[in-house]
């Protein structure tokens, strides 16, 4: 589709939809607002737009930023517990700077894709 074609002659290197939803900001809890996240990991960074296929808001095209951008050095992810969600398949996200997002999808080989990626990226990046 259209977007697909937009975002491939940038360097990214995962990208999908995924079910996002920030849960702490600078370490205070703040109200869960699930959403279908257009979800791009380019080097360190995890970048998310909302109002993916809506075709105003998504970047990639020329029209907008990306609505949220995280810095995963020095971040963790684990899978979260029952406490966190009652969704099947939810990654937590905490980054250095206190902030948490769980991040989810229905489709397990999606879900774990991710997670791989996550782990690998902070990983990699463990040192900078
Ligand atoms: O952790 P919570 O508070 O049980 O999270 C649920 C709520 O955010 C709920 O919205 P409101 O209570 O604001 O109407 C959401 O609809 C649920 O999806 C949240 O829980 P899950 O278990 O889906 O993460």
């Amino acid at each position: 589709s259209t977007y697909v074609l937009d975002i491939s002659d940038k360097p990214s290197e995962k990208c999908g939809v995924l079910n996002v939803t920030k849960i702490t900001e600078h370490g205070k809890k703040v109200r869960k607002n699930w959403a279908s996240t257009w979800t791009v990991l380019q080097g360190s960074s995890l970048l998310f737009a909302k109002g993916q296929g809506s075709g105003t808001s998504w970047f990639g095209g020329n029209q907008s930023k990306p609505e949220f951008t995280v810095d995963l050095r020095g971040g963790s992810v684990e899978w979260a517990s029952k406490e966190k969600s009652s969704k099947k398949h939810v990654i937590e996200l905490k980054t250095r700077v206190g902030t948490e997002l769980l991040i989810q999808s229905e489709i397990d080989s999606v879900i774990s894709d991710w997670f791989r990626a996550l782990s690998e990226t902070i990983n990699t990046h463990a040192w900078e």
